[in-house]
């Protein structure tokens, strides 16, 4: 098959997370759909990790992992894409406590060395580098990733929140 010489593969990093439902099937659906998108390639999924909520709100206990891959789409095509799946897992956004149980949470970490701020899109994700269970799944795929405006990597950022 031909490929346009100009087609270029990023590096991109997301987060899953579910603690509503059958949690293990929606990140397994979640993971099958990324797959099948159009300009999504070499993906590669971390264990899933049973970890006790953080925040606010009282909830019951997560199921989070990590998946990174290559894409020829732009971030916000990819958040776009996050949020349908979202939505094809039964997420409700509106109406909804901001830190509450959510069926499905995909949440876009890093796109290659990029630092991005939009209404609606940040870049490397604003609260990752203090979130283990966030970087714990993550530095099992990408441990020596730089993470744009830290200058340390995944696995560093990890090392320094489990002392
Ligand atoms: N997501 C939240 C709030 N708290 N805690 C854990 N353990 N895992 C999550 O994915 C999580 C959370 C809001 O996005
Ligand atoms: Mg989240
Ligand atoms: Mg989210």
């Amino acid at each position: 098959m031909d490929t346009p010489a100009d087609e270029t593969w990023t590096p991109c990093a997301i987060a899953l997370g579910s603690n509503l439902g059958d949690r293990a099937t929606h990140l397994h659906g979640a993971i099958r759909s990324l797959a099948s998108t159009p300009g999504v390639r070499a993906l590669r999924v971390s264990t899933f990790h049973e970890t006790e909520p953080v925040g606010p709100v009282e909830q019951g206990r997560f199921l989070n992992a990590a998946a990174i891959f290559e894409t020829t789409l732009t971030p916000q095509a990819i958040l776009t894409r996050l949020h349908e799946i979202e939505r094809e897992h039964g997420r409700e956004r509106h109406g909804q406590p901001r830190w509450g149980p959510r069926t499905l949470d995909l949440d876009l970490l890093l796109y290659a060395d990029a630092i991005i701020e939009e209404p609606g899109l940040s870049v490397p994700h604003p609260r990752m580098s203090a979130r283990q269970f966030v970087l714990a799944p993550l530095a099992e795929l990408a441990s020596d990733w730089v993470v744009p405006g830290t200058h340390r990597t995944v696995g560093e950022l990890l090392a320094a929140i489990t002392v």
